[in-house]
């Protein structure tokens, strides 16, 4: 394959951004070789500066859930772009986007728009803490909730894939207020309850771990962090900036009767633009300045382009059959693993809800970060190899979900022809 141009950008990038990319993982350096930049998308491809044309199976690592370049989500972009792009003043487009998060996410009567998921969840946890005048919150070892300082404590995604699950600068009485729990492992939360009576504010959760491949919850695990919950007095957070909008239409939620106090969002509800967004309970929301005294704002938050696109996707994602063609997609994508895989006597284990899913190279189900991080790793880099030479663009890490988009049922025979080259 041709990446000539590609290294040539790389090259360049080096001298001027750190690691020549703006996100750690992009760089490709757990996986080796030059990461093809990207020249133009459209439905379920990606062609690179050099002319090569992937599948792609990043999206963006989300947010793209009806593809590149949807027609509905471009005019909707080129009408805001006319309109003006930022105006520091409150449109009406921001309320018809809220009208639909708080339409369709259960328990979600007050939302507020942010930049990113990681603004979100910082956001969110600050107001978990001022609700109930507490310090102490739980995470689970190998969860990402963006790179807040509090949450760069045993976190998974590129901070897992780089080694670095505990960042450096992240000053130590911050770390020491989160605490650690292991993801499906109840106990491990009622000993941090236990140990810590009447000081920990809330859980966060992803509901699907995402940030370590992806390890969905065990039937009582959801259930249970809720009745820990109730029963010491904490909030309970559903990280859903990769579930959210994408899993089902009103985000995990939507799958499961349990229900968080605080959900935060992003990817999906940018439609491929910067966006994020905490929401929950109207009474907890009203502590949220200027209604109330927990202090959290931003110059380009509820931005217009961000709200269009976003609008314009969850529009799109209500016509049709949007999610049952994700969920056929994906169940496709993933009897097809399977079977490539038993056919070779490879063990492997292919972990999807709805569109997201992740191929472990591991004999026994994968549940929590040991069982991710005992699978075979160097196994993992010779497929995701095979897979970009045979067109296929997977996230460079083992730890990152695969995305697929309602554009993808097309492109289903290149990526399992591709996944027949890579795991012979
Ligand atoms: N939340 C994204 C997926 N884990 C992060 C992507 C990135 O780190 O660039």
């Amino acid at each position: 394959m041709n990446l000539a141009k590609s290294l040539s950008i790389f090259e360049s990038a080096q001298q001027l951004i750190p690691g020549g990319v703006n996100s750690p993982v992009r760089a490709y350096r757990t996986v080796g070789g030059t990461p093809p930049h990207i020249a133009r998308g459209s439905g379920s491809s990606v062609w690179d500066v050099d002319g090569n044309e992937y599948v792609d199976m990043v999206l963006a690592y989300g947010p793209l859930i009806l593809g590149h370049g949807n027609e509905r989500v471009r005019a909707a972009l080129h009408a805001a772009v006319d309109g003006g792009t930022a105006f520091g003043a409150p449109t009406e487009h921001e309320l018809e986007l809220a009208r639909t998060i708080c339409g369709r996410v259960p328990g979600c009567e007050m939302v507020r728009l942010v930049n990113s998921g990681t603004e979100a969840t910082m956001s969110a946890l600050r107001l978990a803490r001022a609700a109930t005048g507490r310090e102490l919150f739980i995470k689970f070892n190998g969860c990402y909730h963006g790179h807040g300082d509090s949450f760069l404590v045993k976190a998974g995604s590129g901070a897992l894939t780089l080694g670095a699950p505990d960042s450096p600068g992240v000053p130590r009485g911050l770390a020491e207020q989160t605490l650690v729990a292991e993801y499906n492992d109840l106990d491990s939360v009622r000993t941090l309850f236990d140990a810590h009576p009447g000081q920990i504010a809330c859980i966060f959760v992803e509901p699907v771990a995402g940030n370590m491949g992806t390890v969905p919850p065990a039937s009582s695990f959801l259930d249970g962090l809720r009745g820990l919950c109730d029963a010491h007095g904490a909030l309970l957070v559903f990280d859903e900036v990769m579930t959210g909008f994408r899993v089902a239409r009103g985000g995990y939620q939507d799958l499961t009767d349990v229900r968080a106090d605080l959900v935060t969002l992003g990817k999906v509800i940018g439609g491929g633009l910067p966006i994020g967004a905490y929401g929950g309970g109207r009474e907890l929301m009203e502590r949220v300045s200027p209604s109330g005294d927990v202090y959290q704002a931003g110059t380009l938050s509820g931005n217009p382009l961000a709200v269009a696109a976003g609008s314009a996707t969850l529009a799109e994602l209500d016509e049709g059959r949007a999610y049952e063609t994700l969920e056929q997609t994906g169940a496709a994508l993933e009897s097809g693993l399977v079977a490539l895989a038993e056919e070779r006597g490879v063990p492997v284990q292919v972990q999807r809800v709805g569109s997201m899913l992740c191929l472990y190279f591991s004999a026994e189900p994968v549940t929590r970060l040991d069982d991710v991080t005992a699978s075979d790793r160097e196994h993992w880099t010779r497929f995701f190899r095979g897979m970009l030479a045979n067109g296929v663009l997977l996230p460079p890490s083992p730890y990152e979900a695969w995305f697929l988009s309602t554009e993808h049922g097309v492109a289903l025979d290149r990526v399992l022809h591709a996944a027949a080259q890579a795991l012979d």
